[in-house]
């Protein structure tokens, strides 16, 4: 969802760019951040409790997506050699025609904007009151109202084949790429060739899934991966996804025997449900609750977002939900800065697997809420 710095700076002056810059200023895309730490929560002091003091279950993952070996990502090594042992490697791996990868390659290209646009210096981290008008504006949520009311029947049909409801997909892509209009223009390849072996810190991941795009492309034929578009981290199409969720969970939404998240729309509705599925998103379950905390009590930090928490605990804590909020078991919590002063919410199971998208808890929170205004201005209750 980024763009070279010249081509940023247009496209943060056109109102519904925005998000492709803000969303940089945050975090960089979902995948490609998946390998950084989530942000804090907030600024509270108390200790999260053991594992195993009444703790319960973690929502199940799939496993961890495989990054390139040493051999690959050493940059002791010289390029040539860390070149050759990534063609042994994706060769082995996948089973992909070695010349075929070194064609490739030798028509990729390093670009030292992608190294400089992964080395900016983060901005400052934003507050929760500030981070929510990015998403949460009126422009944004008209144009939620009007992609889902052009995608209705789509959407709709993936909503009830998955559980995930269609404001959320339509959040997601509102927020990821402003309804499809920045998904990025750097080539994949070399966007992946450039971060797989010009950035050492990423480069396990980056050639991990520099890799994969080969492995997707035996998957997908009808791609041209030297044509291919997206982000300066190689992430594409209008759910921003990288090579490995795409091989790994994208779905055929309308049923031509091909997944392509670039130009096809049910495919795009039905990968970023799928996406939400594998994560473990639960039907009709609920996302948040506004809560409240006991005056005089210190805000409880969790170490992380996963639902462990039994309301009980969370209640021993001084937070409850609101009256009128949904209630589930298994909950953690979240303490925002808003615009009238302290925040806090219980965030549920579906919180969670929003956050396995991007892990910015203010990112979930606002595709969150950016749904449920696009519901609301749907006439969809
Ligand atoms: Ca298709």
């Amino acid at each position: 969802m980024n763009s070279s710095t010249p081509a940023r700076l247009i496209a943060c002056l056109l109102p519904f760019a925005l998000a492709a810059c803000a969303t940089q200023a945050t975090s960089t895309e979902h995948d490609a951040a998946a390998a950084d730490a989530a942000e804090p929560t907030g600024d509270a002091v108390a200790p999260a409790p053991a594992a195993g003091n009444g703790l319960l279950p973690p929502v199940p993952q799939p496993p961890e997506r495989p990054v390139a070996p040493e051999s690959v990502t050493n940059p002791d090594l010289p390029l040539q050699q860390r070149v050759d042992a990534f063609v042994d490697y994706t060769a082995t791996t996948y089973d992909v025609d070695r010349a075929h990868i070194r064609r490739t390659l030798a028509q990729a290209q390093h670009r030292q904007s992608i190294i400089d646009a992964m080395n900016r210096p983060a901005e400052a981290v934003r507050q929760w009151h500030e981070y929510r008008p990015i998403f949460i504006n009126q422009a944004r949520i008209d144009g939620g109202i009007a992609f889902y009311r052009q995608n209705r029947v789509a959407l709709d049909r993936i909503a009830a084949e998955t559980g995930v409801p269609a404001e959320m997909i339509v959040a997601i892509i509102g927020v990821e790429t402003s309804y499809g209009r920045v998904t990025g223009n750097h080539r994949v390849i070399d966007a992946l060739y450039t971060l797989a072996f010009g950035f050492p810190r990423r480069a396990p991941f980056f050639a991990g899934e520099l890799a994969q795009l080969f492995a997707l492309e035996k998957a997908e034929p009808q791609l041209d991966i030297l044509a291919l578009k997206g982000s300066y981290a190689g992430a594409m199409g209008l759910g921003q996804f990288m090579p490995s969720s795409y091989r790994l969970w994208a779905k055929d939404g309308d049923g031509d025997g091909r997944r392509d998240l670039l130009t096809h729309l049910p495919d795009v509705f039905a990968s970023i449900a799928n996406y939400f599925v594998v994560h473990g998103w639960e039907r009709g379950g609920p996302v948040v609750a506004r809560a409240s905390l006991e005056p005089g009590r210190e805000p409880f930090q969790p170490d992380t977002l996963d639902p462990v928490h039994p309301l009980s605990q969370l209640a021993a804590r001084g937070y409850r939900p609101l009256a009128g909020e949904p209630v589930a078991e298994g909950a953690t919590v979240l303490n925002f800065q808003g615009a009238s002063g302290p925040e806090h919410w219980i965030a549920y199971r579906n919180f969670y697997v929003i956050s396995r998208y991007n892990r910015s808890p203010m990112y979930s929170l606002a595709v969150h809420q950016l749904a449920q205004s696009i519901r609301q201005g749907s006439g969809a209750g």
